[in-house]
């Protein structure tokens, strides 16, 4: 979610105000023609972005897509707002610095478990101890995608693939851990058939400030097909939702999951394939974006609160 901007915005024609504003409706929010493979759960990922976008009416001009390289890294293509296609893994870098320098911006990330738990670990790692202002979606295939079925660092043992031929061996990443242990502030789950859940979990993790994270197990119709059949109940499977605490004094609250108890949230971590689904973690510890405001703006002032704009001039004078 946006916060109020710290630092001077460009100069542009202002945007006009709320009641002239024209609805922000699906066909203004569509860019281009996906081209995932028909059947790929990607394509149930983007079309509840819209309806979020719909149903909360952003000011489109604020609407910022993100993604590094994969087929789900495709996405800003498919969105009409700002975007990027960026470099692979390293999607977190770019968009801390867009969330840092401009905070009024929702600033939404889109990714592979390619992308963001292999060459982007690390970056994710960051941006998540440092609690970076974003929602992260990661659509999780258990494969890498684009490049025709190598191995990741989701891939159950066994899995063959071009790159474990005789299937893997290597113990897969654990999503949901390696996002507690990072510090992220906001860690949930969800699955690509399941539409109304996944409408919930991005307009929770949207509402919330900080580094929010949303894994989606989005299946690759090409290269794993059914992996994820054991979570969708339309192929026998179940989707198992976490209860939540209602915190209403009753015996079966006792059983219901705090959402801000990190070892309970690992507990729901080491559940077994397909686990469960909703929110693991929440906690509302300050953003980087909120602690770096007090010093932009005491460092603007000694400048006379000169725009971005006037500072690079004045940059650009010095080096004459
Ligand atoms: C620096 C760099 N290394 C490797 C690649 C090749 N590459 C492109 S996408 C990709 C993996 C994609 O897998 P994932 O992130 O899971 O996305 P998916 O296609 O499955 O959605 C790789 C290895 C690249 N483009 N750039
Ligand atoms: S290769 Fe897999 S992940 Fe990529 S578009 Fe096709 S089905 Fe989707
Ligand atoms: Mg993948």
């Amino acid at each position: 979610m946006s916060e109020t901007t710290t630092t001077a915005p460009p100069t542009t024609t202002a945007p006009p105000a709320l009641e002239a504003r024209e609805k922000l409706t699906k066909k203004a929010i569509t860019a281009d023609h996906p081209t995932w493979c028909p059947g790929c759960g990607d394509f149930a990922v983007l079309a509840s972005f819209y309806k979020v976008l719909e149903k909360r009416q952003l000011d489109h001009e604020k609407i910022v897509t993100l993604a590094g390289i994969g087929c789900s890294s495709r996405f800003p293509y498919f969105v009409n707002g700002h975007g990027a296609h960026y470099i692979h893994g390293r999607a977190v870098p770019l968009a801390s610095g867009i969330s840092l320098a401009r905070p009024d911006l929702h600033v939404f990330l889109f990714g592979g478990d390619g992308d963001g738990f292999s060459i982007g670990g690390n970056h994710v790692d960051h941006g998540a101890r440092k609690n970076i202002n974003m929602t992260y979606f990661i659509m999780d295939n258990f494969v890498y995608g684009l490049t025709k079925k190598q191995t990741s660092p989701t891939s159950p043992i066994g899995f063959k693939s071009k790159t474990d031929p005789t299937g893997a061996i290597d113990q897969p990443v654990n999503p949901m851990k390696k996002l507690i242990a990072g510090g992220a502030t906001f860690i949930a789950r969800t699955h690509a058939t399941q539409v109304k859940h996944m409408m919930e979990m991005i307009e929770r993790a949207f509402d919330h400030q900080g580094f929010s994270v949303i894994e989606c197990l989005s299946e690759c119709v090409e290269f794993f097909p059914d992996v994820f059949d054991p979570a969708d109940p339309k192929k026998g499977g179940s989707f198992e939702v976490i209860q939540e605490k209602k915190w209403d004094n009753t015996p079966e609250d006792e059983l219901r999951h705090d959402v801000t108890d990190e070892l309970a949230a690992y507990k729901l971590a080491q559940l077994p394939f397909p686990g469960v689904f909703g929110v693991f973690y929440q906690n509302d510890r300050p953003t980087k974006n909120s602690l770096e405001k007090k010093w932009i703006e005491s460092s603007r002032e000694k400048t006379g609160n000169a725009s971005d704009l006037q500072l690079l001039q004045k940059t650009f004078d010095r080096m004459k």
